[in-house]
């Protein structure tokens, strides 16, 4: 039940634990077949049942450390009114963006007992199910994150909209982050008191911003939240995972917010990363997901890869959480699955 919390608190562990981002979703058959019987995506995320069944499949398959509970980042905006969908093949859609002040002063701030219950029921489910045999981690987008959507309604390649506020509005797009940090806090307080033992913050697009706009408009509101969870729990410490995508090139800042652990893409060595921190954090990642369309053998090397420059960085033989470094490709063959799982308990 512990290695996974025990490596994010750098403690020892007899083996480095594993699990994946996206974990449960489109590659897997089962869950395929419980989308379809949901209608859609938003009906799966807010059906208790079915949101615990799919957070349970790939435990089902796989040997993996840790739970992660079924939802998405957009269920706060959701609750917040601006009318979530998700086109067949298409990601996500807002019919109400929100782009000025009028909009963005009249947001609520959902009560995550209320619009939000469904998650907390999931969470409940899923606790009892797992009966201690694994942890839960709950999880939230980074404000930033959650705002590229909010802004530009839907997934982007520029952040033309979103980025033209923050240079030219800067005061209203703080003003928005703000709420969603708000927002966030009630919600990840209300998932940990349902039974959540990690939490990850989601920044996936922070690394679109340069340094000092990172720091203001993402990381800033990260530590926000950091700062007003409940990380006390009967005894126990919630660790949290700050997951920026494309932030490795700034770890040190990112290691020194507060955070108990880093989640680190393949852009980055880990094995240098663990030097550049020293001894600070636990550091989560970080293998290509594209390298699980790779043939078993090249899959096993890069495993292995991995696990030797953390191991080889002679810092800290504790605190690796083995991970990929993005969320796993719809496409990725089962197979791949198992030997990337495999490799981890082999050659850790
Ligand atoms: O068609 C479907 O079935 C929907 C696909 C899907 C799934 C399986 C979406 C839509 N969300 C999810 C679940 C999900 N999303 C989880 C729980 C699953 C698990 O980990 O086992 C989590 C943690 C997320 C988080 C999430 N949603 C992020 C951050 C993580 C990341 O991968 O970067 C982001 C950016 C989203 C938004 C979103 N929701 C769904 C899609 C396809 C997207 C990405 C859109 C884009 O690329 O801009």
């Amino acid at each position: 039940m512990t290695c996974f919390i025990d490596a994010l608190r750098r403690l020892p562990t007899n083996k480095t634990p594993v699990w994946l981002m996206r974990q449960a979703g489109r590659y897997l058959p089962e869950y395929r077949e419980v989308r379809a019987k949901a209608g859609n995506f938003m009906t799966l995320c807010k059906t208790p049942e079915l949101a615990c069944e799919v957070t349970l499949q790939p435990l089902k398959r796989f040997d993996l450390d840790a739970a992660i509970l079924f939802s998405d980042i957009l269920v706060i905006p959701d609750a917040m009114g601006l009318g979530l969908s998700f086109a067949e093949g298409e990601g996500p859609q807002f019919a109400n963006p929100v782009r000025d002040a009028k909009t963005i002063a009249e947001l609520i701030i959902p009560n995550p007992q209320k619009s939000l219950s469904y998650v907390i029921d999931t969470i409940r489910l899923i606790i009892r199910e797992l009966n201690g045999r694994l942890p839960l981690i709950g999880f939230a987008g980074s404000p930033w994150t959650v705002a590229t959507y909010m802004v530009e309604g839907r997934s982007t390649k520029n952040f033309s909209i979103i980025k033209k506020m923050m240079y030219r509005e800067p005061a209203l797009l703080k003003q928005l982050l703000d709420k969603i940090a708000q927002a966030t806090i009630l919600y990840l307080n209300a998932q940990i008191e349902a039974g959540v033992q990690a939490i990850q913050l989601f920044d996936t697009w922070g690394g679109v911003l340069n340094e000092s706009c990172y720091r203001e408009f993402s990381l800033y509101y990260m530590e926000t939240i950091l700062q007003q969870l409940k990380r006390e729990v009967n005894g126990k410490t919630i660790p949290v995972i700050f997951f920026t995508k494309g932030g490795g090139q700034w770890l040190d800042v990112i290691a020194n917010s507060g955070c108990d652990a880093v989640g680190l893409d393949w852009m980055t060595d880990i094995g240098e990363a663990r030097q550049r921190i020293g001894n600070k954090v636990a550091l989560q990642g970080n293998l290509d997901p594209s390298v699980l369309y790779a043939e078993p053998a090249q899959i096993r090397q890069q495993v292995k890869a991995i696990i030797a420059s953390y191991r080889d960085a002679g810092i800290d033989k504790t605190g690796h959480i083995f991970n990929l470094g993005h969320g796993i490709y719809p496409d990725t063959p089962i197979e791949s699955v198992e030997v990337m799982i495999e490799a981890v308990r082999e050659f850790s």
